[in-house]
């Protein structure tokens, strides 16, 4: 069988299309939702996922605002800009571009953003409240973006077997909380598989739903997949190629080209998670206004 594949790239467009009309009936009714991004240093990848991210929030209709600190900026500086952007009225989004440098501490940078604004769904409270079930938090995009995928082309995972391959905070985990809460798009039996499970394609032919997230290129090949199972690859790994103008080109964890010839439906890299882990921040930020416009009347 030949799988589906699942343009996130298509879906994507069609989730900010449908974002921009909430966002025009918000502005009339004089809500403007707002996302700050913040970025320390100048890491290239970093200043390309930003850039998308203000680019995609501005088209949608939504305040964007970015903050740029030098590599050298001290963790205080860094918190003073997260207080600042909390007390703004303006900005109902924030979000920190991870990584950040070596010399301030991630975990206090995510504590200092105000859970109501934390469109990317670190803080830990977000994250308890995601884990105990709660259904009204902001959750991390990347995972958020996988189940809309799911959902909008007939994969819903409710009483089926669910995979994640890999427990980063940013993904694996998030994603088997979505998976397993009792909401749209969850309902689903979930196994969380890693780098350490002993014999991983016995755990992955199980699955009926099958995410990938462990950053590490043909991790998962055609005899390790269940045939018509739904597959999501999160990886996102550059690949030395001499044939292309930059010298490299971008591939996920699953082998594409095997997986393809025996899943019922595959995403693609580039073109698949990524572009819906983008239309989820706009989501999510829209989310966050509503939430604050409530709280506040
Ligand atoms: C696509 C990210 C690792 C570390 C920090 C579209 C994105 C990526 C790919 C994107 C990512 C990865 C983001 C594609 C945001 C996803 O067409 O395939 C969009 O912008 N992402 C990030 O902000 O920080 C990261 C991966």
């Amino acid at each position: 069988m030949a799988a589906e594949i699942i343009s996130g790239k298509e879906i994507a467009a069609q989730v900010r299309a449908e974002l921009k009309d909430r966002v025009e009936e918000l502005t009339a009714e004089g809500l403007v939702p707002g996302l700050a991004t913040v970025i320390v240093g100048e890491d290239p990848a970093s200043q390309l996922y930003v850039g998308m991210k203000g680019r995609a929030a501005k088209e949608a209709g939504i305040y964007s605002r970015q903050v740029t600190l030098p590599a050298d900026a001290s963790e205080d500086e860094l918190l003073g800009t997260i207080e600042g952007l909390n007390a703004d009225p303006r900005i109902h989004g924030i979000l920190v571009q991870l990584p950040v440098p070596d010399h301030i501490e991630e975990g206090k940078v995510l504590l200092a953003i105000d859970p109501e604004k934390d469109v990317d769904g670190f803080h830990p409270i977000n994250v308890g409240r995601l884990s105990t079930g709660d259904l009204n938090v902001l959750v991390p995009c990347t995972p958020k973006g996988c189940i809309e995928m799911l959902l909008r082309t007939g994969n819903d995972p409710a009483g089926k077997h669910a995979v994640v391959v890999g427990r980063s905070n940013i993904v694996g985990r998030p994603m088997a909380s979505l998976l397993l809460r009792k909401a749209p798009g969850g309902n689903a039996t979930v196994t969380i598989a890693h780098s350490r499970t002993a014999d991983l394609g016995a755990v992955t032919r199980q699955a009926d739903v099958l995410v990938v997230a462990i950053g590490r290129p043909d991790t998962i090949t055609a005899d390790m997949v269940k045939p018509g199972a739904a597959v999501i690859d999160v990886g996102i790994n550059r690949i030395d190629d001499a044939s292309r103008e930059r010298g490299y080109r971008v591939v996920g964890d699953v082998d594409f080209e095997g997986v393809k010839e025996v899943a019922g439906a595959i995403t693609p890299v580039p073109g698949g998670v990524g572009p819906m882990t983008i239309a989820m921040l706009l989501s999510n930020t829209v989310q966050a206004a509503e939430n604050q416009r409530a709280a506040s009347s």
